[in-house]
């Protein structure tokens, strides 16, 4: 169970309802389809599940967690109530950034007794700032990623389409200890580089293609992410001085990067480099984002973002230049943000690759 200290020093709530599964699974490292946790301040913490769960969530009370178990014929709101009224919880934080307005509208008419406080963004706050362990997972989920790249680039020719590459590299990284993929695996091939977030088609990989691999690994339920594109044979001169700059604003990103930096900032890093050489316009998205056990999390590094990037954050740094009917190339490393400095935990090469 993760302390919850961090969370009381932002939220103004007497006590905070978990509701949804990931959210649940951060604290708690325990997987349940259903259940509720009740977090209070000095780290009381209780966890409301049905028959289903109740033995496995025993693991739970060696962590100081107290299990309950919704009895037959009653619901998990009448215990709730049970337990608000029994520790004088006036306020409860919830999690507006999860719940359906269905489920906020029910839960708010039938807990009227005490008041709810949106407590979704504090949440996310609380989990940027990622553990030892949490890091540990988000590495070795990395390491997986990055072993399949080099598996997949022995593999990649013409005559294969999209989708066998897609299926050949989530088949590398479930080889090398993945439990699952991060996200759905983004393969484009040829002019459909020029999507951002090309879905992988049955189109045939072709001589002289660029090929556009967006992908990653879960680990211990934690995710990693890395973009590279690869040449199959010699590209364009265009393609060629497109994946020139955007390599350039990557490791410009990247050199530049340090503690406490602004999203915006770093966001600067790329896009000016891109800017100085004419393609602003084809660099349509942000530069980064952190990650955790959602594959987007914050802070966000964009034209907009507010966000300050701290110690034990992490970021991607994934500038792109798309121009439809050309091509595209996007090249993504995952930074992991410390007080003495920033380490970038991809180690694939990000030189022009030609196979
Ligand atoms: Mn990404």
């Amino acid at each position: 169970m993760k302390n919850t200290d961090k969370l009381f020093e932002l939220t103004k709530a007497d006590a905070v309802l978990v509701i949804s599964e990931k959210n649940r699974m951060y604290f708690t490292e325990f997987a349940s389809t259903f259940g509720y946790l009740v977090l209070m301040k000095e780290n009381r913490n209780v966890f409301i599940t049905d028959p289903r769960y109740f033995e496995m969530a025993q693991s739970l009370v060696s962590e100081g967690v107290e299990v309950l178990q919704i009895a037959n014929g009653t619901s998990a709101v009448d215990v709730l109530l049970g337990i608000f009224s029994d520790n004088n919880i006036k306020t409860v934080g919830f999690e507006d950034t999860e719940l359906t307005v269905h489920e906020y509208t029910d839960l708010k008419h039938r807990l009227s007794a005490v008041k709810l406080i949106a407590a979704g963004d504090d949440i996310s706050r609380v989990r940027s700032f990622k553990t030892e362990t949490e890091i540990s997972y988000i590495k070795k989920a990395q390491s997986i990623t990055d072993i399949a790249f080099s598996e997949i680039l022995k593999i990649i020719k013409p005559g294969l389409t999209e989708r066998e590459v897609q299926v050949e590299l989530e088949y590398r990284m479930a080889c090398n200890g993945a439990e699952g993929i991060a996200f759905d695996t983004i393969i484009a091939s040829g002019v459909n580089t020029s999507k951002p977030h090309a879905h992988p088609t049955d189109k045939v990989i072709e001589a002289g293609d660029p090929v556009t691999m967006d992908f990653g690994a879960r680990y211990h339920g934690y995710c990693s992410d890395m973009t590279r594109t690869v040449f199959v044979g010699q590209p364009s001169e265009e393609l060629r001085k497109i994946y020139n700059v955007v390599l350039l604003a990557q490791t410009m990103g990247i050199s530049n990067a340090y503690c406490g930096m602004g999203g915006k900032e770093f966001d600067s890093f790329c896009r000016e480099v891109i800017k100085s050489n004419g393609y602003e316009k084809y660099f349509v998205h942000s530069t980064g984002h952190s990650l955790g056990i959602d594959i987007h999390e914050s802070p966000l590094a964009s034209m907009r973002s507010t966000d300050t990037l701290s110690a034990k954050q992490f970021i991607t740094c994934e500038p792109g230049i798309y121009i439809p009917g050309v091509g595209g190339v996007r090249i993504e490393d995952l930074l992991l943000i410390e007080e003495d400095g920033i380490t970038d935990l991809t180690t694939s090469d990000k030189n022009i690759i030609i196979l």
